[in-house]
């Protein structure tokens, strides 16, 4: 393996400049070979007479994009990231980082610890430490203040996102901003020669922020705490629960109110906390959960060449049919919207268009962006025009018969090497494939509601899939930016069917006495984005009311989800209805609790001879919906539904919201501990008396050869 540091000590056309060349793929992350060859090629150069000045520049497609994240959690081995910046900082001869890419984390330190800095346009800036629990570690809250000031040190590394130079050309980071994109490597390493080679000629003096004073006056300083403030209370609610956006924002505070030396110090003790915290263990979980889900290894190591898609159809212009062609449309590829009658047809796009408007209202997309979607889109009500195209999604009613129905359509007017996929979220697709002849190429596209927001794509194989059908809706995926998780056929997949036991238990406790509100402010204060029953009422409880009586394979047991269908049965159907678990104002839609549906419940629970309980605590409930998910988890890996737990956690992360700072229901029960787990489950085996709680044997297993469910 050759070294991924080189110091290569004359550059084309400037035998005094030399450059440390860095070839560490994919990302060029910081890996101890990385600062080590750093120090060793600044050593090096330093040494070398003729050497005046040095570039660092990157191979491959990004500068560094940040330490290597797959290091945390392993012994440090030095020199750390923190020494090989104050060496950077330190050297006698000026460096100049060669921007382009992604400069990110201790990649964008780093930066910021050279000399200089040269990018090329398109080029993206961050501190995303954050969004793996972490603060920066290696400086950051401390030179981004200095040279751009607290405000947008605050915002930048509060949200962790990442900014365009373009953005940032006012706050006196770049240098050298060069009209090349980010796509011409070549230029860059020109440019920054030509710049070097000027600030040689001019005998420039090195520039070196961490020397900058943080000079703020009384008045400025006391302004800055406020600002500080600020942001730890919008933190507070948009990264509820989390660690690391506090540590962020007090180190940022120590910028101006301690000496450089201290505030660095205290900077690297909450670097470290955070980095042992089992929050960034859960987030650093997370990031790795969802590369991971992109590879596929249903049956074996699958290589297969996708298919080009230019041209898809979506059947059903509902509310989910016009999310799926948005998510088309906002990829670039053409969508037909089919639907059966002109005025549902006309209705549809209109929404679609409504919900552009809607996203350029609150500044997500600009005009031109709008039209270019809208120009994708078009309508027809004859299966004839879709003779043509590359893919189908269907997105109609959720039974067999029409779904079956639509399919042998399809089947009969697609090309034959078209795709044809469904959405549907229950239903058995293995059925599905039969109504065609091409069974290799049915696939499930499981989008979630609403599709154009929300980031899960299940991608549902089937028995008959072929592998290039699934590698090419993985590949789709990808590319109207979802997290997709290939899986197999089950009722429910993975997501509905553990989300069918976590409402299950929420129903239970319903009867048993609890109220809709405290079973949702008790999944909330656990963490969870919304309560179940608030989730249910949004997303319509007739549906799962639906899906269940097509179940055939449902429990046979009167109490099984009964609250909810009591309350369907009395045309409580959630926001639709404005009456549901709870009861929603006409105009405002405002949610408030809702006496009568908590009376519903409680009639039919003396019905079904359930016996009230006041005692029961949020824990409960917290224990009960969740130990439930992770069971059911545990079957539907032992199962091969999931290929591995953390497609599991990546499906609840972004489908679910599941709180990724616990890093999804698998993580989450490795870190409390299986013992814990399965004696858990067993606790609620002899309380409940039903059939729902049997200890899933991967579980027992584990637990008895002392592994884990994310190994
Ligand atoms: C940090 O820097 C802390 C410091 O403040 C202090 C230290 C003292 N490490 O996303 P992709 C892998 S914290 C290791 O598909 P893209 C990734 O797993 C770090 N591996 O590419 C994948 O592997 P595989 C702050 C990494 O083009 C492959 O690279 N930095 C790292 O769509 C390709 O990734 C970040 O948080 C890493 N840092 O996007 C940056 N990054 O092929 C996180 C990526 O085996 N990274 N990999 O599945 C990203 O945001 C994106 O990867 C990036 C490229 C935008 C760079």
């Amino acid at each position: 393996m050759t070294a991924p540091v080189l110091l290569i000590p004359t550059a084309p056309h400037a035998d005094n400049i030399a450059i440390i060349n860095i070839d560490n793929p994919p990302v060029n992350a910081l890996s101890h070979a990385v600062r080590q060859g750093v120090v060793e090629a600044i050593t090096e150069a330093e040494q070398n007479k003729n050497i005046e000045a040095i570039v660092i520049y990157c191979q491959g497609k990004t500068f560094i994009a940040g330490a290597d994240i797959k290091e945390f959690g392993k012994t440090p081995k030095e020199p750390h990231l923190p020494d090989v910046l104050q060496r950077i900082n330190q050297c006698n001869k000026p460096i100049i980082a060669a921007l382009f890419g992604s400069v990110l984390g201790g990649g964008f330190e780093l930066a910021l610890a050279c000399h200089y800095r040269v990018a090329v346009r398109g080029t993206k800036l961050g501190l995303p430490e954050v969004t793996l629990g972490l603060i920066p570690g290696a400086g950051g809250t401390q030179l981004l203040p200095r040279i751009a000031g607290v405000k947008l040190a605050l915002t930048m590394i509060t949200s962790g996102k990442p900014q365009k130079v373009e953005q940032l050309e006012d706050y006196g980071i770049i240098d050298f901003l060069i009209s090349a994109n980010n796509s011409n490597k070549d230029h860059l390493l020109t440019e920054t020669i030509l710049f070097t080679k000027q600030l040689l000629e001019k005998n420039q003096t090195s520039k070196i922020i961490s020397q900058q004073p943080m000079a703020l006056n009384d008045e400025k300083k006391q302004a800055a705490q406020v600002l500080c403030q600020q942001f730890r209370d919008k933190s507070a609610k948009k990264s509820r629960g989390q660690q690391a956006p506090q540590s962020a924002i007090n180190s940022i505070e120590n910028s101006f109110t301690l000496p450089l030396n201290e505030a660095m110090e205290k900077e690297r003790e909450y670097f470290v906390a955070c980095r042992g915290s089992a929050q960034s263990r859960a987030m650093r979980h997370a990031f790795f959960a969802e590369k991971t889900a992109a590879k596929l290894i249903h049956s074996g190591e699958i290589k297969s060449t996708p298919t080009e898609i230019e041209s898809v159809a979506v059947i059903g212009a509902g509310t989910m049919g016009g999310g799926i062609a948005m998510c088309f449309a906002n990829a670039g590829i053409n969508v037909t919207l089919l639907e059966m009658s002109q005025n549902n047809l006309t209705k549809g796009i209109n929404a679609i268009a409504k919900r552009y408007q809607q996203a350029e209202k609150r500044g997500i997309i600009n005009n031109q962006q709008v039209n270019q979607c809208m120009a994708l889109i078009t309508g027809t009500c004859d299966y004839q025009d879709l003779d043509q195209v590359d893919l189908v999604v269907e997105a109609a009613f959720e039974t067999m018969a029409v779904k079956q129905q639509i399919f042998s359509q399809l089947d009969k007017m697609c090309k034959p090497e078209a795709i044809l996929a469904s959405n549907t979220s229950y239903l058995d697709i293995d059925e599905i494939a039969k109504a065609t002849r091409r069974p290799e190429k049915i696939v499930g596209m499981h989008f979630f509601s609403p599709a154009n927001i929300m980031k899960l794509l299940e991608v549902v194989a089937t028995k008959y899939t072929d592998t290039q059908t699934l590698t090419t809706a993985m590949t789709l995926g990808k590319k109207m930016g979802k997290i997709s998780v290939a899986v197999k056929v089950c009722y429910g997949f993975v997501g509905n069917r553990m989300y069918a036991c976590y409402g299950r238990e929420a129903n239970m406790l319903l009867l048993e006495g609890a109220t809709p509100q405290q079973i949702d402010n008790a999944m909330v204060q656990w963490g969870m984005a919304m309560g179940p029953l608030a989730v249910n009422d949004m997303s319509g409880i007739d549906i799962g009311y639906q899906a269940r009586k097509e179940n055939t394979a449902r429990p046979d047991d009167p109490c099984y989800f009964a609250a909810a269908d009591i309350l369907v049965e009395h045309g409580r159907l959630g926001q639709k209805t404005n009456v549901g678990f709870y009861q929603y104002d006409e105009q405002t839609n405002k949610r408030s609790p809702d006496d009568a549906a908590i009376k519903l419940i409680r009639t039919h629970a003396a019905k079904l001879e359930i016996k009230q309980r006041s005692d029961i605590s949020d824990e409960e409930i917290q224990q009960r919906l969740i130990f439930a998910l992770i069971n059911e988890g545990a079957y539907i890996l032992e199962e091969n539904i999931a290929s591995r737990a953390s497609d599991i956690d990546a499906i609840w992360l972004n489908g679910y919201g599941f709180p990724r700072y616990l890093g999804g229901p698998m993580c989450y029960a490795d870190e409390i501990g299986l013992e814990k787990v399965v004696a858990t489950i067993k606790k609620f085996q002899r309380q409940a008396g039903n059939t729902y709680w049997q200890v899933a044997p991967l579980l027992e297993k584990l637990l008895a050869q002392d592994k884990k469910l994310t190994q």
